[in-house]
């Protein structure tokens, strides 16, 4: 489009450029039924097409299953995380964090492979956002959200892949913001039952 727009600049500037001979006005187009229908027609049906795969993406991507297998509350603050898994009724101690410079080194969210897992994002001071890069998947934590607000709440499939994942707040947040790492393991379905288990949780 840029290369489009510049050639048709310089293509005007040496071919229509004002002559000094000439003094009059060029050929006046008002009124031309056909180029006026061209330019409303166009610039209708590429907005159109841009909603349509907008409304699609952002419908799919915002959906949200009635019974996903895990669910977690992540509160982003200044400056690290704190995770609250409930899986089938039980909560999950919770999973605090501090500043540090490494991810490895941060609060570990631990969530079988595989499986729908729903997340609830919320923050008591700035605005912060929770980003797995592998997950593909970014999402703004706001301050101030109503609890049925629907920006709260997202929901994504985890990878078939076990592994350690890195994740970082991708929101400028203040002076710590690049300490504000964690870390998403991914394990499979029984160790992640043994995982459960072995937790003090609270039954809801
Ligand atoms: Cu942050």
């Amino acid at each position: 489009m840029g290369a489009v727009v510049i050639v048709l600049i310089i293509w005007a500037v040496i071919f229509h450029r004002k002559r000094r001979a000439k003094a009059e006005l060029p050929p006046q187009v008002r009124y031309n039924l056909p180029i006026e229908i061209f330019y409303t027609v166009v610039p209708l049906v590429m907005v159109s097409v841009f909603f349509f795969f907008t409304a699609r993406d952002g419908n799919y991507l915002q959906k949200l299953s009635p019974n996903p297998d895990v669910k977690v509350k992540v509160e982003a603050f200044q400056w690290s995380w704190r995770f609250t898994s409930t899986v089938s009724g039980k909560t999950l101690p919770q999973v605090v964090g501090q500043p540090v410079s490494d991810y490895k080194l941060g609060p570990q969210l631990v969530l079988p492979v595989g499986k729908r897992v729903q997340f609830e994002l919320e923050s008591p001071d700035v605005i912060h956002s929770f980003w797995v890069p592998a997950f593909l998947f970014k999402r703004d934590v706001i301050p101030g959200l109503a609890p049925d607000n629907k920006g709260r709440f997202f929901e994504i499939t985890t990878l078939n892949k076990p592994g350690v994942y890195a994740g970082r707040c991708a929101e400028l947040c203040g002076v710590d913001h690049s300490r504000m790492l964690f870390s998403v393991k991914l394990v499979p379905q029984a160790e992640y039952d043994q995982y459960v288990a072995s937790q003090s949780g609270s039954a809801q």
